[in-house]
This record gives structure tokens, C-alpha cells and sequence, in this order.
């Protein structure tokens, strides 16, 4: 099977796709599009699909050139994941861990990124320097929530999980933001494990590699 992933290189989204390919160790193309302009394949595949275009969005290709694609960065990493070859980063379909996996994905992806949307940009993307404050406490509610999560090392237990590669990019992004305003004093151990995946040298130079931006017709 051949792989092409769509991607833009800040987007955590994205990131969770890119690290899980990395850990996995799957071949890949990448197309670093031109975000809402989009390449050609983009636009048409949006326009086939009947969905607005977003990233990351992976095609799979086999070897009679037929094509899947896949959209949703969580549910990306469930079938790669699921993919021949180990190691295995979610637990047993049947496990109670499992289900709390797809509880983080869900605070993640409805509550966690809006609100790093909020420290990030403000409401409605417009900063409102007076309502900010109250936007770190909210953050640093949840920051907490993490923290208290964290007692094994990671969110699963003491295993690197889907669950902490859903989450990661997002505090990374906090991390970056604003000139890395947010104190994290009170967070060690999700300042340390953000940082058992964001410090490595395979993060920094293979998941966050540059690759030039594909042209509009490809
Ligand atoms: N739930 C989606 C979210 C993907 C998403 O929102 N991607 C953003 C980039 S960070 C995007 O493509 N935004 C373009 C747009 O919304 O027009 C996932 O998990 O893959």
C-alpha cells in the first residue's frame, strides 16, 4: 500500500498522524498543502466527497491503484494503528482503558482545543485582552485535569497510547504560544510528558520535518 498524507506541518492534527506513521515506521508521501487555498486534489476530493476540505486527510493506494481515503486524525491512527507490524498503541478493544482512550479524544477534540483556541486567538479569533485571564484559568483547569491524570507516566497507564499522541500536539501548542506565556510550574509531570515526545531528536527532525509547499495544481 502506498501512503500520501496531506498535511500542513503546525497543524496538530496533523502531528498526531505524523507521529504515529513515524512510530509505526509507514512509508509515506507527504503534500504540504497550501492551507484553504488546497491543492487540486484537494479541492476535487471535497467536491466528490461532499465535505468542506481539511486536514490531514491520508490516501492509501494499493498495488491495482485503488484508492481510500481517510479523514479524522484519531480515527487516522485507530487504522494505522491497527495496520500489520508492532507495536500497538491502543489497548484491548474490550478494555475499560480503551474506552477512556476515546473519552481523552473526545475532551481533546470538544473542550481541550477550544479552549487553547481561547488562550491562542480569543473568542471568536479576535483577542479580547480583558477576557484573558480568565481564558488562562480555564486552560490551567484543564491543564490540571492532565496533571491529575498522569500518575504512570502516561494517560493509559505506563503505556505511550493514542491517547497521549491525541493530546500532545496540543499542549506543544500551548507550550508555543504567546511567547511560551503559559507557566507550567504547577503542571511538571505534562510539562515532562510532552516533552518524552516533543525533545526527541526523531520529533524534531522527522515528525516536524519541512517539506515545501505542494504547487496549487498537483
Ligand atoms: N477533526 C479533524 C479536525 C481537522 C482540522 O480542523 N484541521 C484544520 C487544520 S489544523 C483544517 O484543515 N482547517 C481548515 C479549515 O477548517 O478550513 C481531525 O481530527 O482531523
Amino acid at each position: 500500500m502506498k501512503y500520501i498524507l496531506h498535511n500542513y506541518r503546525r497543524c496538530p492534527f496533523c502531528i498526531r498522524v505524523r507521529i504515529l506513521l513515524y512510530l509505526k515506521g509507514i512509508e509515506h508521501e507527504v503534500v504540504e498543502e497550501p492551507l484553504r487555498k488546497w491543492t487540486t486534489w484537494m479541492q476535487e476530493w471535497s467536491t466528490r466527497a461532499k465535505e468542506r476540505p481539511r486536514i490531514p486527510i491520508l490516501r492509501g493506494i494499493d498495488a491495482e491503484g485503488t484508492e481510500r481515503v481517510f479523514t479524522e486524525s484519531n480515527e487516522i491512527n485507530r487504522m494505522l494503528n491497527a495496520l500489520d507490524g508492532k507495536p500497538t498503541y491502543t489497548p484491548n478493544v474490550e478494555s475499560i482503558e480503551y474506552v477512556k482512550m476515546i473519552d481523552w479524544f473526545t475532551w481533546c477534540d470538544t473542550i481541550f482545543k477550544q479552549q487553547v483556541d481561547l488562550f491562542k486567538y480569543g473568542k471568536n479569533l479576535v483577542m479580547d485582552a480583558d477576557m484573558h485571564s480568565t481564558h488562562v484559568h480555564g486552560l490551567r483547569t484543564m491543564v490540571q485535569k492532565i496533571e491529575d491524570e498522569l500518575p504512570s507516566g502516561y494517560l493509559l497507564g505506563e503505556k505511550l497510547s493514542l491517547a497521549d499522541i491525541a493530546i500532545i500536539p496540543f499542549v506543544r501548542q500551548i507550550m508555543r504560544t504567546r511567547g511560551g506565556e503559559f507557566d507550567f510550574t504547577d503542571f511538571p509531570k505534562v510539562a515532562q510528558w510532552t516533552q518524552t515526545i516533543t525533545e526527541t531528536d526523531w520529533f524534531k527532525n522527522d515528525v516536524m520535518k519541512k517539506y515545501p509547499l505542494a504547487p496549487m495544481g498537483l
